[in-house]
């Protein structure tokens, strides 16, 4: 069974820079993701299950909206406290992350900056303690990198209170256990707009999707809608326009940012100390200096992601972090997490590839994280718009 023996690494002393709340929301998720999740994961991965019974602790610690205002149940914290949740489950599995980064910041960021107050009222609180799991469909099957060219679509229906909604999205996070989907449709004028969308109204279903060799202890699934007639007061009234949903990723991402660091950090603590247990040759793999090599450069992708995150983290607070500042450090950190996670993976030798370490399910978990939120490439082609002025989309 895979055992919990993390360290934490802080090369450059950025402990330095946090607060003292800060450092206490961050041991306190490390603690519970410790007794509560490090002990069973990897068996739910093994067996490509989700850990449901874990929604409801998520929202009991306060990982679902820690930046949502607590009249509406969420944390009213900042975005440093978010971005170090999101590091310490991440650094236990990037599924248990998905889960709380889909609630926070793609299903209760939405009701909240674009809902009604009826809206924020009647699905913030329930969100926040985990009473109701929600996801985000925006992907569909034929429009994943390019969401603006979707076909899901709304239709007034005769009362006038109602839309009629009907397409299909793929790919989505929690869908199969989730209570309310934000989903993201065109009107009749083709504006995209965000409508709430709640299990057990007609003709909503959400299948499974199997056989996944990534992200297995995260539930995904597809949103299919066939004539699902929804009441119009359903609809986010605050937003038109494919800013609504980008917006959204903009906080998901942010999240990601982080979250990459624990995986990152729990692989390079993982080959650190097998380093320095294993022998061949009569010597510590630690000694060799290609073992060292490795260990070196590992530290150092790390410290440099470190500062890079917590440099964007103090931008978000004060309001200034852009979508391609925060593409950036998505995209750097997942690929320092993957590549991590390899070149870790070959310090364990044959034992990396088994369920004894962590490495081998974060290096499968993180091919989704480079892939969803946008790929690793269109948040390279985002950064090229930016610092060109030219758009390689068009
Ligand atoms: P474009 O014309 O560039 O932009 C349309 C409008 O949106 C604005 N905008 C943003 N607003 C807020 N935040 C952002 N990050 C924004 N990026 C752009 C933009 O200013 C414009 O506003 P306006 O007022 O002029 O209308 O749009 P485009 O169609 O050319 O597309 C650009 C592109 C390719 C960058 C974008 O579509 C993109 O990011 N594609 C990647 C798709 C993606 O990330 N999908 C993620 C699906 S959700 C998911 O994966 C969840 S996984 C969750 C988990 O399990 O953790
Ligand atoms: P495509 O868009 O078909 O891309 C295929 C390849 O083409 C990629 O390498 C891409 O970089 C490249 N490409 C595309 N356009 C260009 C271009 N202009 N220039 C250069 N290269 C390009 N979506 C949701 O809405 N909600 C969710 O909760 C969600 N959860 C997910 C969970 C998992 C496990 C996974 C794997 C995906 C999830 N997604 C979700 C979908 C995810 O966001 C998409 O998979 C992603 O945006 C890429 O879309 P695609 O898979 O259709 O790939």
């Amino acid at each position: 069974m895979y055992t919990d023996k993390f360290e934490y690494h802080d090369y450059y002393l950025m402990d330095e820079l946090l607060t003292d709340e800060h450092k206490l929301i961050r041991d306190s998720v490390r603690q519970w993701v410790k007794k509560e999740v490090s002990p069973i994961i990897e068996d739910y991965a093994q067996k490509a299950e989700f850990p449901v019974h874990l929604v409801k602790q998520l929202g009991e610690i306060g990982c679902f909206g820690p930046t949502i205002p607590t009249e509406y149940g969420g944390g009213g914290l900042d975005q440093i406290s978010y971005g170090l949740m999101m590091m310490e489950l991440e650094r236990c599995d990037s599924g248990l992350r998905s889960t709380a980064s889909v609630q926070g910041s793609l299903v209760m960021y939405p009701i909240y900056t674009y809902g009604s107050k009826e809206q924020r009222r009647k699905y913030l609180p329930k969100l926040a303690s985990g009473e109701w799991l929600g996801c985000f469909g925006l992907t569909e099957p034929s429009h994943g990198s390019d969401p603006g060219s979707m076909i899901t679509n709304i239709k007034d229906a005769d009362d006038g209170k109602h839309v009629i909604l009907n397409g299909a999205k793929m790919w989505i996070s929690n869908a199969p256990f989730a209570q309310v989907a934000v989903v993201w449709a065109k009107n009749e004028a083709g504006k995209i707009q965000g409508i709430i969308v709640e299990r057990g109204m007609e003709g909503f279903t959400t299948p499974t999707t199997h056989g996944k060799w990534s992200l297995r202890a995260s539930a995904t699934g597809e949103l299919v809608f066939d004539n699902v007639k929804v009441p119009k007061e359903n609809i986010l009234p605050n937003v038109q326009g494919l800013k609504g949903p980008l917006g959204c990723l903009s906080s998901a991402r942010y999240g990601i940012a982080w979250g990459a660091l624990g995986a990152a950090l729990d692989c390079y603590d993982t080959a650190l100390r097998y380093s320095k247990e294993r022998i061949q040759f009569g010597k510590p793999i630690g000694q060799f200096q290609l073992t060292q090599k490795k260990l070196a450069e590992m530290i150092t992708e790390i410290t440099k992601a470190q500062l890079l995150t917590w440099r964007l983290g103090v931008l978000k607070n004060e309001g200034r972090a852009t979508p391609a500042q925060i593409s950036m450090a998505k995209r750097n950190n997942v690929n320092m997490a993957i590549q991590i996670a390899r070149e870790g993976r070959q310090i364990l030798g044959g034992m990396g590839i088994t369920g004894e370490y962590s490495m081998m399910r974060h290096s499968m978990n993180l091919e989704s994280v480079i892939t969803y939120e946008g790929t690793h490439d269109i948040h390279l082609l985002i950064t090229g718009q930016d610092v060109t002025g030219l758009n390689a989309f068009k």
